[in-house]
Formats: C-alpha cells, structure tokens, sequence
C-alpha cells in the first residue's frame, strides 16, 4: 500500500512517521508514504500556494495552480480530500480504502482548496467527524493509521484487528493486566480461571453490554442486519433483563 499525502507543512509529519507501528510498518516495506510539500509544484519567485478568496469573507485559500501540477502525477491513485464536507469515516471505509494499492490524500490549510482541485482530480471526500480543525493534517494522518493496521503484517500476530471495536459493529470489552489485586480494586474472577469458553463468553456479553448501554444505535443496526448468532440474541436478553431488575 503506497499512502501519498500532499501537505504545505511536511514537518507535522515526522513524529509520526517515526515511532511505533507505522514506523516498523514503513521499515518492513509494508507500507509506503510519500509527504509531498504542495510548496514544491509553486513556480513562481515567492512560492505563493494561497490567496484571498473570490467574494471576499477573509481568510484565504490554497491557489489551484500548485495542487493540479503536483496531482497530475498521481492520477492512478484514489484522490482523497479531507474536509468537514466530506462523507464521515468509519472502520467499513477505512477496510474499503485498504484494499486500494495507492491512496493521495490531499491535506488543505486555512479556508480550505479551490474548488476547481475537487471537481477535477477528488474520487473522495472524507471527514474524520463534526468538528472544525486548523488543518487536514491530523485527519490525514488519522485516516493513514486506521488503513495501515488493516495491512497483513502490519500488527504483527501478537495483536490483531478481528477484535477490534467495531471489527464486528460492537464495542470492545473491557482489558485488565497484572497485578490481579491492586488497590484492592480486583480482576473479574473468570479473566483468571483458564476457562477459554467462559472467559469467551464473558468478553462477548461485556462487549453486548456496552454498546446497548452506549451505543444503542449500533445494536438496532445489527438486529436490523440480522448480524447476531443465537448466543448472541441470549446473551442480549441476560443484559435487558438484568438492566430492568435493577
Ligand atoms: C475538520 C476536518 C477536516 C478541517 C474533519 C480545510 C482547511 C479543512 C482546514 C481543514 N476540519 N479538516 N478534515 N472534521 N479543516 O475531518
């Protein structure tokens, strides 16, 4: 998987691209990102890449001229703007864009880029969710981690996505460590049992349990789908039943 991100402030990049998983990742050659200074493709003496906008209303934007010469290279990738206008990402998405061999994501700065650069070159517009940043930059390094721990390899077998929240339209259950005690405050008993099923079982209705308490949503859209087993269904009872007796 080759990532390509277009940014005007390619330093914002280095400490992520150096640490943990993405940097084994890059290192492995499992994945490949290419941080492309929108600043490179100015022809001009003062390497202008903004400007006021049309209309008026302050702030400014990014001139078309920079962005079409640097995205004209990159025409065999899936194009990507980030913004608040764009469809909201989920993990369905991110495990769609991880199947692309090569992603440009496009990372705008003030106002925004003109709109000429969306309808010419953007397949996609995404948003990472209803708020307003200064920048594309963390949205565009937020939908580059979610896609590379989805690449084989990329979580090594230690840990792996098939439990992940929403890997299946759940909320994960809850993880505890050594020690067993502390503070007095105590482990669940079944975690220490060495009864797989069980501690199975448990994990799963913990799971259950949390998302209808907080996320009923996702719970009426899987009975919807027709997405849960007959254990499942029982164990979703326990919990109504369980929440209404108290
Ligand atoms: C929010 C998001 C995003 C911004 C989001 C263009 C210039 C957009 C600043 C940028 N804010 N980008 N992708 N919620 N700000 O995804």
């Amino acid at each position: 998987m080759k990532i390509n991100i277009l940014t005007l402030f390619p330093e914002m990049f280095k400490g992520f691209l150096s640490e943990s998983i993405i940097k084994r990742a890059i290192e492995n050659e499992l994945i490949k990102i290419n941080i492309i200074n929108i600043r490179d493709y100015t022809f001009d003496k003062h390497k202008q890449v903004d400007d006021t906008p049309f209309g008026g209303g302050g702030g400014m934007v990014l001139k078309p001229e920079p962005l079409f010469r640097a995205l004209e290279n990159l025409k065999n990738s899936k194009i990507i703007y980030t913004s608040p206008q764009g469809e909201t990402l989920t993990q369905d998405l991110v495990k769609e864009l991880s199947k692309e061999e090569e992603i440009t994501i496009i990372a705008g700065h003030y106002e925004g880029i003109d709109e000429r650069v969306i309808d010419e070159f953007v397949d996609l517009e995404i948003s990472i969710g209803d708020y307003v940043l200064t920048g594309g930059e963390l949205p565009a390094m937020i939908i580059t981690d979610a896609i590379s721990r989805l690449i084989p390899g990329v979580l090594g077998n230690s840990a792996s996505y098939e439990n992940d929240s929403f890997y299946n339209g759940l909320l994960d259950y809850p993880h505890y460590t050594r020690p067993a005690e502390y503070n007095g405050l105590k482990v669940p008993d079944v975690l220490l049992s060495g009864h797989h099923k069980n501690i199975e079982i448990w994990r799963k209705k913990e799971s259950i349990k949390r998302t209808y308490i907080r996320r009923p949503d996702l719970i009426k859209e899987k009975l919807k789908n027709k997405e849960f087993s007959k254990l499942e269904l029982k164990l979703l009872n326990e919990i109504k039943n369980e929440i209404e007796g108290e």
